[in-house]
């Protein structure tokens, strides 16, 4: 055969398998029938009117203002995305894109501005009184996260979170959230994050209010975190919930992890990370009560050695298992991305939280990167993940209460659609292959908005915010078009863009070298 129609011959057959490969990688199930999808935000994040009608400072207030330096690009959001103002603009977003729900928190000092009960801020309850009533009046239901990170500066100047005395503090504001707006609110979610307010707030100071207590401060504030989420869960349930429609969860956020290499020292790290990074906080609320033993363990032989008078773990008390245990109706997960685990050898002259992982991480080169330096697109993660949950704490129902892709703001944003589609693809495998009973799908976010210490650097948003503009317009980028066909389909088949799925684009590569090789093999013997 002439060797020019071989050649051609052999493209045309890569080309098909190749366009198989990046069209029907998707997922093609439909979401179960009482799936639900939501989009996100946080109060400080979007809200801006930092010090408006009665708000008291917040320690991101105090961190952004005191200590510029620390954000990308020195920014604050005292303004924001002015939804303090624009609630109205936003709930008409979320109505065009026909989600079920809107997860937004509620902000601690506008609410109780001194953070005790000596003023309780009428105009603050009533701001989110109206969100509320607007979000229902639209057909949403609002899903409040009461602590997203803004914790007021006068309970910082006690310590902050690890000080158990907050406990009784963040019970009191819970209650007045519960008594104001548990008429209308379902569903309830205690913290956000509770890895990043202890681990980066207390622990390497990365995040407010920047205290560097690794090892010893971090694990106190786990501790007050989750008697503080106990209590709340308890006296929800007790004293609130009347109609026993509503429910109470905790947010973790959780990466895969996957071994550095094939040794049996990085697979034992990427055991004890899952431990200390996730069943510190799971453990003791889906678990046993109690943290992981092997968290125990490790913290109370280290601190010991290190001379230490007792573990630097603060021990939970009979009562307290007793208490902390079962206290969630759903298991909240916000999923991002994976990373590189690889052993550290056990050093006594550090005393960190890592340090007693016994863990490093990092990033394989090969996954594509998002805006944000630790967000990579690594879609079977997500399944990965989901599992691993469901084989360690059980079949609880699983929101999946953030999950999103970070750009430089573009409009027609190709990347976070496929973000989308490839992660959404492998949470209907999880749920159709691996029968994990995720329940709900929640975009972060609604907006572009202030991240933290990447200021307005790194955008999120499914709709742009133009910061430069007084006005703050919103935009919807391609992603909030994308995603409403989802949520009305109900399925990935039918989008109007259909991405490559680059998790899976390896294998098939790979395959199609195979191939091709072995095809001009054969063909050269015709
Ligand atoms: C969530 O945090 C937050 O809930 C939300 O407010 C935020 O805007 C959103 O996601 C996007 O970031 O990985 O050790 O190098 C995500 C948690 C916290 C993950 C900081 C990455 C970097 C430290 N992120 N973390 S590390």
């Amino acid at each position: 055969m002439n060797a020019i129609i071989k050649y051609f011959v052999v493209i045309a057959i890569v080309f098909v398998y190749g366009s198989d490969a990046t069209t029907t990688l998707l997922n093609t199930n439909s979401f179960p029938p009482n799936f639900t999808f939501g989009v996100a935000t946080a109060a400080y994040q979007i809200e801006g009117a930092w010090d408006e009608d009665g708000k008291g400072e917040s320690i991101w207030d105090r961190f952004t203002h005191e200590y510029p330096h620390r954000i990308s690009d020195a920014s604050t959001a005292d303004i924001a995305c002015n939804s303090y103002h624009k609630y109205k603009e936003d709930v008409q977003l979320i109505k065009a894109l026909g989600v079920d729900y809107y997860r937004f928190s509620i902000s601690w000092t506008r609410i109780l501005p001194t953070g005790y009960l000596n003023n309780i801020n009428e105009a603050g309850i009533q701001y989110y009184n109206n969100l509320i009533n607007e979000l229902i009046a639209n057909g949403i239901d609002p899903v409040i996260t009461i602590y997203h990170w803004d914790l007021p500066q006068t309970l910082q100047e006690l310590g902050g979170w690890p000080n158990s005395e907050l406990v009784t503090h963040y019970v009191n504001f819970a209650k007045i959230a519960f008594e104001n707006f548990g008429d209308r609110v379902k569903t309830w979610i205690t913290f956000n994050e509770p890895k990043q307010i202890c681990k980066l707030g207390y622990g390497d100071g990365s995040l407010a209010p920047g205290y560097k207590s690794s090892g010893i401060g971090d694990y106190r504030c786990v501790y007050t975190i989750l008697k503080s989420h106990a209590e709340a869960y308890h006296l929800y349930h007790n004293q609130f919930n009347t109609d026993k429609q509503g429910k109470v969860g905790f947010t973790m956020d959780n990466f895969w992890y996957e071994p550095g290499s094939t040794s049996r020292a990085d697979e034992a790290a990427v055991e004890r990370v899952f431990e200390f990074y996730l069943g510190i906080f799971a453990n003791p609320i889906y678990g046993t009560g109690d943290f992981p033993q092997i968290v125990k363990d490790t913290v109370g032989n280290r601190s010991l050695l290190q001379g230490f008078e007792t573990s630097r773990l603060p021990t939970f008390t009979t009562e307290e298992v007793a208490r902390i245990k079962g206290t969630a109706d759903f298991f909240g997960l916000n999923f991002y991305t994976a990373v590189k685990i690889g052993n550290n050898e056990a050093d006594l002259s550090t005393v960190s939280w890592d340090s007693d992982a016994g863990i490093l991480y990092w990033w394989d080169p090969s996954w594509p990167s998002a805006a944000s330096y630790w967000l990579k697109v690594v879609p079977y993660g997500i399944r990965k993940a989901l599992k691993k949950i469901k084989d360690t704490y059980g079949d609880h129902p699983i929101i999946i209460t953030e999950n999103g892709y970070s750009d430089h703001g573009e409009l027609d944003d190709y990347d976070r659609v496929n973000y989308y589609l490839t992660y959404l693809s492998s949470i209907l495998e999880a749920i159709y292959e691996d029968d994990v009973k995720v329940v709900g799908y929640t975009a972060w976010s609604l907006l572009d908005n202030f991240e933290w210490v990447h200021g307005y650097v790194s955008r999120f948003g499914i709709h742009a915010v133009d910061f430069n503009d007084p006005n703050r317009p919103r935009t919807p980028k391609l992603s909030a078009k994308i995603f409403s066909e989802i949520v009305s389909n109900r399925t990935l088949r039918s989008t109007t863009v259909q991405a490559p799925d680059y998790a899976n684009m390896n294998a098939p590569s790979g395959i199609m070298l195979v191939v091709l090789i072995a095809l001009v093999n054969l063909l050269s013997r015709i």
